[in-house]
């Protein structure tokens, strides 16, 4: 199983690279390395595997941050309107988004990034999101607010994004005026 240990940290190069497509159908072995990517989401959720494997709790992963530089993601978490989302995606793709911005208003973290960086990071209020599931399906996914927020984050580190790139260095406390909270969405 995935641990805290296998997460890459800043300054790794796969976090600052565009990672290759994954070629389709899966290989058993990729399909086993997003298995196990959904399993730590899950895991990181859960009293008593944080308590006994030092896990910090996220909500979803991306591939480079087991420097591994492939375009997978795994997602596992519960939007406030008690809408689930649990997912391990291969070749995810935004392939429309809002001009309406969207932001946490606690600002982002990351499992990647050990300190904390404050500020608002602008994300897509709505998009929709293509991509092939671990059972092979092609699926659309139209997501808002929190949702597309957490699936933006992910979507990002397969672009070598992170997500302070994005925080506006001379004024980072102050929203974009298109930009609601993601509690009002
Ligand atoms: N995941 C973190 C997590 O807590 C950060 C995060 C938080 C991402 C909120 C999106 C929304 O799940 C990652 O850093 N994954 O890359
Ligand atoms: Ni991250």
């Amino acid at each position: 199983m995935l641990t805290m240990k296998d997460i890459v940290r800043e300054g790794h190069e796969s976090l600052r690279i565009k990672a290759d497509q994954v070629e389709l159908p899966a290989s058993e072995e990729d399909k086993t390395l997003l298995t196990k990517m959904l399993q730590f989401i899950k895991n990181s959720q859960d009293e008593e595997m944080i308590e006994k494997y030092n896990l910090r709790s996220g909500v979803g992963l991306a591939a480079p941050q087991l420097g591994i530089s492939k375009r997978m993601m795994a997602v596992h978490f519960t939007d406030h309107h008690e809408r689930t989302y649990s997912y391990g995606l291969f070749n995810p793709r935004i392939i429309s988004h809002s001009v309406e911005e969207t932001y946490l208003p606690g600002g982002e973290g990351c499992l990647s990034v050990d300190r904390d960086v404050p500020g608002i990071v602008p994300r897509y209020a709505r998009i929709t999101v293509k991509a092939t599931t671990l059972e092979g399906e092609e699926v659309k996914l139209r997501l808002k607010g929190y949702a597309a927020v957490v699936f933006q984050h992910e979507i990002d580190h397969l672009n070598g994004v992170m997500f302070y790139d994005h925080i506006d260095e001379n004024d980072p406390m102050t929203p974009p005026e298109n930009a609601v909270s993601v509690d009002d969405l």
